[in-house]
């Protein structure tokens, strides 16, 4: 393939802030140490057939003992910010009350990255639901809302006073839809009202915590994370496949969009979902408790998709869900298939589409934080790869690096479009426990030796760790010119 005539590089503009992301199940283990005990991810972890290999979080990274190396490697790196989550089985063992011990470990970590000049940026929930609360109804419940303030109050009293950003959910799409409707993820529930009844129960916590941290202390910046998809119908002058992409975005994008930015949920998808009782869950003022004023919205953004109303009956459609067959997480959208458009794919088979990031942004500006006064920041973006480490555990891995590049160079497409995007998290800072993968995918920049737990800076990191150092984005052509695979 041809080179680029000149690498042009781009300035990142100074105040944009450059960070790397994680999240606690992924990486922590020490799965009874200090009296945490089980969420839902280690019951389905430990389930038979859940996860590819049967691998568990019980282990991980070693991240709960190796946290001060962890945090020295990306001081080393040059990280401005680090986006964790806290273990809510941790800090709360089985939902009830303060373990103290869960919260110095945090504080610990805390005082680290505060050490090392590493902005901190605290989720209070990504997907690890303590067993017991799950055995109470888990999402499907409202008391669980109430046992989510008292959790996040605890963080709260410990660590607000050297935490500044607080997000509360991490896709609560994950959490309701493919936890409680696909079955894929914990609790590994196939029904789709539940998978409705929870995404209401998540967000009605989510816009409780934003109350009461707001009556608290005023100066913390409040928000959450949604994941988001680009759909595109497959053939736009098709009626059939406008609609199914228009499911799709609905029960992805906009039932957690609209309810925040808008207080309602949208016409269309009341009407679609109408059969399954989401209604029946919706009590007065709990819409004006959901919209509650944040000032930052997290988006992760990993894939657009092309939509159509047709079985494609082809490998990608097979591959989703990890090639397992499980049901669709679209409480109403069983006519909506995804369609392969010859892009290349990660390793997950997602295709890459950086410029489906720019639409993404300018779109969630436009139409939800624009007019509400929030800024955005890309919360996780990233890449899994077929990673081939030599005898030094390096990995060369040209095509997570062009995949980084482009992805930058998406965003500043949005800044340079007058969309306010305050930053960039990779998506992850080290190989960890991906989900119902296991340990099989690899999303870090830094590579995880899983028998010696060394860790080891891809070229992806150095090729992170300078733009940061330099504040200049080369080309991504350039980094994937010489690979054979992807980029
Ligand atoms: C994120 O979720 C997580 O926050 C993170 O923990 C995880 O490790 C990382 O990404 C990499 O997977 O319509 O059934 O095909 C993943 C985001 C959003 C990706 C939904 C798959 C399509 C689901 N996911 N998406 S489906």
């Amino acid at each position: 393939p041809a080179r680029t005539l000149v690498a042009q590089a781009r300035p990142v503009p100074q105040d944009f802030v450059l960070g790397v992301a994680t999240a606690a199940y992924q990486i922590e283990g020490a799965r009874h140490v200090d009296g945490r005990t089980d969420s839902i991810w280690d019951t389905f972890a430990h389930t038979p057939g859940a996860v590819v290999h049967g691998d568990t979080g019980d282990v991980a990274c070693e991240h709960y003992t190796r946290y001060a190396a962890d945090v020295a490697l990306m001081q080393s790196l040059g990280m401005q910010s680090y986006r964790f989550s806290t273990s809510w089985a941790r800090v709360c063992p089985d939902g009830g009350p303060l373990n103290a011990k869960g919260l110095d470990f945090y504080e610990r970590l805390v005082d680290s990255l505060v050490e090392a000049g590493i902005a901190p940026w605290l989720t209070l929930y990504h997907w690890d639901l303590p067993q017991a609360l799950e055995d109470r109804g888990g999402w499907t419940s409202r008391e669980t809302v109430d046992r989510f303030v008292d959790y996040s109050l605890a963080v709260h009293d410990r660590l607000a006073d050297r935490v500044r950003t607080w997000t509360t959910l991490n896709e609560p799409f994950c959490s309701a839809f493919l936890g409680y409707t696909a079955g894929m993820h914990a609790p590994g529930r196939t029904s789709p009202a539940a998978g409705l009844a929870a995404a209401h129960h998540l967000m009605l916590a989510h816009g409780r915590v934003v109350q009461e941290l707001r009556v608290r202390d005023a100066s913390l910046e409040l928000g959450l994370t949604l994941n988001f998809t680009v759909a595109d119908p497959v053939d736009p002058s098709d009626p059939r496949d406008v609609d199914a992409a228009r499911r799709v975005d609905g029960q992805m994008n906009r039932i957690f969009l609209d309810p925040v930015f808008r207080g309602s949920y949208p016409v269309d998808l009341l009407e679609d979902v109408r059969h399954l009782g989401l209604e029946d869950h919706i009590m007065d003022g709990d819409l004006a408790v959901i919209s509650t004023p944040i000032d930052v919205l997290g988006v992760n953004y990993y894939n657009g998709e092309a939509v159509g109303h047709e079985r494609p009956g082809s490998a990608l459609d097979d591959a989703l869900n990890g090639g397992r067959r499980t049901r669709s997480p679209f409480p109403a959208a069983d006519s909506a298939f995804r369609h392969p458009r010859g892009l290349p794919v990660t390793a997950m088979d997602w295709e890459i589409q950086p410029e489906g990031l720019t639409r993404l942004l300018v779109r969630l500006h436009e139409e939800y934080a624009g007019p509400a006064a929030v800024a955005l920041h890309v919360t996780e973006n990233g890449a899994a790869f077929d990673d081939v480490a030599d005898e030094e555990g390096f990995v060369d891995d040209r095509c997570r690096t062009a995949y980084v590049r482009a992805h930058l160079g998406a965003v500043l497409d949005a800044v340079d479009a007058g969309v306010p995007v305050r930053g960039y998290f990779y998506w992850s800072l080290l190989d960890n426990f991906e989900w119902a993968w296991g340990y099989a995918k690899r999303f870090g920049i830094v590579r995880v030796d899983y028998d010696t737990q060394v860790r080891t800076p891809k070229a992806s990191a150095l090729d992170y760790a300078r733009i940061i150092a330099t504040r200049q984005l080369l080309p991504a052509g350039d980094a994937a010119a010489d690979d054979e695979g992807t980029g």
